[in-house]
């Protein structure tokens, strides 16, 4: 066997001559000289290219209504609007590792059964009688203001036996598992038969509960009246709901984690970043990384919020602090 020094192409790359000549030879091995790197890949804080936006929910019922007349919850598979944060080269996510979307199930619809990877959650807008989820065979009717969760690789469906269209807002890690690609997904044919029928679960956070919770909060350390949902089974994501009293705005504060927010009753407007932006009921906003947060209710407020914080924490990298 040759030795490599006397393979012709190893000989000629040692014996580069000059920068240009070393930079063409090892382009097609697939090495790229870290002196000949157009952009850094390291910076002294972070930087995101998604944006502080908001979503506002009288759009979305709009179209989830007209939607509800073109196609049916079964050609759809789910009829829901994903909030696309509008930067370049996106056409999914929310945040870096999260996604939201609005969905709404006729009287009448079944969304069929099917398990995933990624986590799921729900909070629900405006639902009559008898609009469920079923996770793992367990019928869990919706009721408003609900918190709803759906770990990964549980099996769910949706179904809507009640007079009224069904609305909720999805939040799902999709990103995420995009990002570290272990992505699993399994259909079922129709809806899974419910063996039970419960609010009674570790996956359900009923509006009445957590306001129990919030009465018996005191303020964080940063004046926060905010509880965080105890939900050990969607291990990627934090959940928290907050109460915000009109008049009085929140201290500004940056974190590295990536929060989506829901106005689950109110109205105010949010500094997020150099961004101002209004809400009121069932609207969503978000705050991509790093960008400080401060909430302006214009009224007594519940905000829900969704944040990637376990990862950061878990990971090692979490920090946050307050502006002046
Ligand atoms: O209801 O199972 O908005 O899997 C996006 C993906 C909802 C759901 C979404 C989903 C679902
Ligand atoms: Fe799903």
């Amino acid at each position: 066997m040759r030795a490599d020094s006397q393979d012709p192409h190893l000989s000629a790359l040692a014996n580069a001559v000059d920068l240009d000549d070393l930079r063409r030879q090892l382009d097609p091995l697939d090495f790229m000289a870290g002196w000949n790197k157009q952009e850094p890949s390291l910076w002294r804080e972070p930087r995101t290219d998604f944006k502080p936006v908001a979503w506002r929910w009288e759009a979305a019922k709009a179209g989830l209504d007209a939607a509800g007349r073109l196609i049916d919850a079964e050609q759809a598979e789910r009829r829901n609007l994903f909030m696309v944060n509008p930067i370049a080269g996106n056409h999914y996510a929310t945040l870096r590792t999260l996604v939201a979307a609005y969905q709404m199930l006729l009287p009448g619809e079944k969304a069929r059964t099917h398990r995933h990877s990624p986590n799921a959650l729900r909070l629900v807008l405006d639902v009559a009688d008898d609009c469920y989820t079923v996770v793992d065979g367990v019928r869990i009717d919706m009721q408003p203001g609900d918190v709803l969760l759906t770990p990964g690789m549980s099996w769910h469906g949706h179904g809507n036996e009640g007079s009224a269209p069904g609305y909720w807002i999805d939040f799902l890690d999709v990103p995420l598992v995009q990002l570290l690609e272990p992505m699993f997904l399994d259909l079922w044919e129709g809806l899974q038969p419910v063996a039970d029928n419960t609010r009674e679960s570790p996956y359900v956070f009923s509006m009445a509960s957590m306001q129990a919770q919030l009465a018996q909060a005191s303020a964080d350390e940063h004046g926060r009246m905010r509880i965080r949902l105890d939900a050990p089974s969607i291990p990627t994501t934090a959940l928290f709901m907050q109460t915000l009293t009109g008049g009085e705005a929140t201290t500004r504060l940056r974190s590295t984690e990536n929060q989506i927010f829901a106005v689950v009753s109110g109205a105010g407007d949010s500094q997020i970043g150099e961004q101002s932006l209004s809400w009121s009921r069932g609207d969503v906003f978000v705050a991509p990384g790093w960008h400080a947060v401060q909430h302006r209710p214009t009224k007594d407020a519940l905000l829900f919020c969704v944040s990637d914080l376990p990862v950061h924490e878990k990971l090692g990298f979490h920090r946050s602090r307050v502006e002046g």
